[in-house]
This record gives structure tokens, C-alpha cells and sequence, in this order.
């Protein structure tokens, strides 16, 4: 399952670690890295010094290629697109906007774009403004998430894109992997998968809210704000609905969502804000980052090379 994606990236599976604010560190994309795949630090809102900091960590750790992701609404954007090329990343992933101004930088140090996309319209942008690739999100994805389902999103970017399409979104095991390749991706990205890895480091309770997820377990708050995240049902979850159910200003949606991911990944998994994929139903068992990406590609291997007449 080579793909042109493995060839552009110099990696040895075509399976991306999505980043995931506050808690993909050096330890985790080390880790899926140096099993063959691509990890990625996300910078989330972090200050600046801790992401430069993760950089030089995972470099430690690994030889082997990685990402940084960008989350385009932080203050600090500016400053993390700039050290990527300092630092010499080899790959950066943008979420939630446009990252046309980084460009041109980006390309003059060799670094290759791969923007994440909620939609078709979004993807033609991203080609045409110089993206490498692109990684089409479906709405089954964690966190910020748009509108598309993962099927319906990737044959129709595949078909509107020349470049490369990575699948994300309700991708946890070898079926979807199998599944992304047969609507044309050329590698997916999985997120939820990896919250269970022994190098994730958030915490337990995380952890284990993600183990004990059932298939009904999401929900996506905050769709006034124009920012929709979904999360696992908790506490603070009702809380944000009921702010839906009473049509409140957007600033209390603000106050309530301050520090609440924070929380989550230091342990308060009621008020905290669990970031997850609609997967997580599927995530039973804790696992290295080498045996999650040596299961899913031996069993995706396995059903696409099955006779399926
Ligand atoms: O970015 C994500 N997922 C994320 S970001 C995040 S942290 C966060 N915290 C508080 C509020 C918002 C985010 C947690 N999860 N996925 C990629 C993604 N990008 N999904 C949707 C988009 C997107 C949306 C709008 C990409 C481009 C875009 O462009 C709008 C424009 O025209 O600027």
C-alpha cells in the first residue's frame, strides 16, 4: 500500500497521526513516526517556546520525518509558521482557515502544506494556492469539525483535486483504512485511534473515557459560534447545549469554553472538554503506536487484496 503520499513524504505507511491540541507532543509523533508513519505535534494555542521545544524533543527521538500542525484561529499562527522553517520541519498541516499568507515562506524552505478541508470549495482553494496535498475531514473527526461525512467528502475532493487526498474522519481501524483507499484517498489520517497509545501522554481519565465510548457517545456543541467541536457527552457538554436551548450570546459560549480542553487532558473529563472522533466506539484497548499502525495496515492489506467476487 505504497502511495505517492509515502514517496512525497519519505515515510513508510500512508498513515498520518492527526493532531490533536494540548495533546500531540514530541512523544506521540515521535512514536508514530518512528513506527513508520507520520506523527504531528499540534500547536494548538500553545506559547511558542513549548511547541519550538516539542520540535527539538521529537527530533531526539526519531530521525524519521514528522509534522506540525497549525491551528490557523491561535494568536500566535504568525509565529509558528515562522519557526517551522527555523527549525526545519519537513512537514506542516493547517486547521480552521486559509494558510495562503505562509506559503510562499513554507515553499522556500522546502516544507510541504498539506491544509486540513471540510469541503469541496475549500480544496480547490487549498490546490490552487500551492497545498502539496490536502487532508479532507469528515464531520465523524473530533474537535473543529464541518458538515461533510468522510464518504461523502473524499470521492468528491478526489475527483476535484490533482494532488494528493487524505481521508480523516471515523477512520480508527484496517476496514477504514481499506475503505478511504476504495474512495480514492491515497493515505488517512486517524486522531481518536492514537488518544489510547501507550506514548499519548494525556491523562488517564482521558483515556478512559475514550475506552468506555459507545456508538452514541458524541455530540457537537457550539454550532452558534461558528465554531462547532465535537466531544464526548459530559457535564460541561449539557452545559453548552443548554446554552443552544436558551439562544445565549456568543460570550457565554466563550466563558464556559475557556480552559475546558485544558481541563480534559489533565483529568476532569466531566467539565473538561473531551475532544473526540465518532470512532472512539471502536477504540477498545490500549496499544504502542507500532501495533495500532502494524494492525490497521495488515488488515487493511488483507481486505483489499481479498477476492471479493
Ligand atoms: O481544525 C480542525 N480541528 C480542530 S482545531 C481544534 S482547536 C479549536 N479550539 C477552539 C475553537 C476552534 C478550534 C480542535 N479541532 N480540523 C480541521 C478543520 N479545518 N476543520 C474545519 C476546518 C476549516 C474551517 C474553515 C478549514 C478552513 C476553513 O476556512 C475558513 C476560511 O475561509 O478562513
Amino acid at each position: 500500500m505504497k502511495s505517492r503520499i509515502c514517496e512525497m513524504l519519505n515515510i513508510e505507511y500512508p498513515i498520518f497521526q492527526g493532531a490533536m491540541a494540548r495533546i500531540s507532543d514530541a512523544s506521540l509523533a515521535a512514536a508514530v513516526s518512528e513506527a513508520g508513519g507520520l506523527g504531528i505535534i499540534a500547536g494548538g494555542t500553545a506559547p511558542i517556546d513549548f511547541v519550538r521545544n516539542e520540535v527539538r524533543k521529537a527530533k531526539e527521538l526519531t530521525k524519521k520525518p514528522f509534522g506540525v500542525n497549525i491551528m490557523l484561529l491561535s494568536e500566535n499562527a504568525d509565529e509558528i509558521a515562522k519557526m517551522v522553517c527555523e527549525e526545519n520541519v519537513k512537514v506542516v498541516t493547517t486547521g480552521a482557515g486559509m494558510p495562503g499568507k505562509y506559503m510562499e515562506m513554507w515553499k522556500d524552505h522546502g516544507i510541504k502544506v498539506i491544509p486540513v478541508v471540510p469541503s469541496v470549495a475549500m480544496a480547490k482553494r487549498m490546490e490552487r494556492s500551492g497545498a502539496d496535498a490536502v487532508v479532507a475531514e469528515g464531520t465523524e473527526s473530533g474537535g473543529h469539525v464541518g458538515e461533510l461525512t468522510t464518504m461523502v467528502l473524499v470521492p468528491q475532493v478526489v475527483d476535484a483535486l490533482s494532488i494528493p487526498v487524505i481521508a480523516a474522519g471515523g477512520i480508527g481501524d484496517g476496514r477504514g483504512v481499506a475503505a478511504a483507499f476504495l474512495l480514492g484517498a491515497d493515505a488517512v489520517q486517524v486522531g481518536t485511534r492514537f488518544l489510547t497509545a501507550y506514548e499519548c501522554t494525556v491523562h488517564e481519565n482521558y483515556k478512559k473515557k475514550i475506552l468506555n465510548a459507545k456508538d452514541i457517545d458524541t455530540i457537537v456543541t457550539g454550532r452558534p459560534t461558528g465554531h462547532p467541536i465535537r466531544v464526548l457527552k459530559n457535564k460541561l457538554a449539557r452545559q453548552f447545549k443548554d446554552l443552544e436551548t436558551a439562544a445565549a450570546p456568543i460570550e457565554e459560549y466563550e466563558k464556559l469554553g475557556i480552559g475546558a480542553l485544558a481541563k480534559a487532558v489533565t483529568g476532569d473529563v466531566e467539565y473538561g472538554s473531551v475532544m473526540s472522533g465518532q470512532i472512539a466506539a471502536i477504540v477498545n484497548k490500549e496499544q504502542s503506536c507500532k501495533d495500532i499502525i502494524l494492525e490497521m495496515m495488515t488488515e487493511a492489506q488483507s481486505l483489499l487484496n481479498k477476492d471479493w467476487r
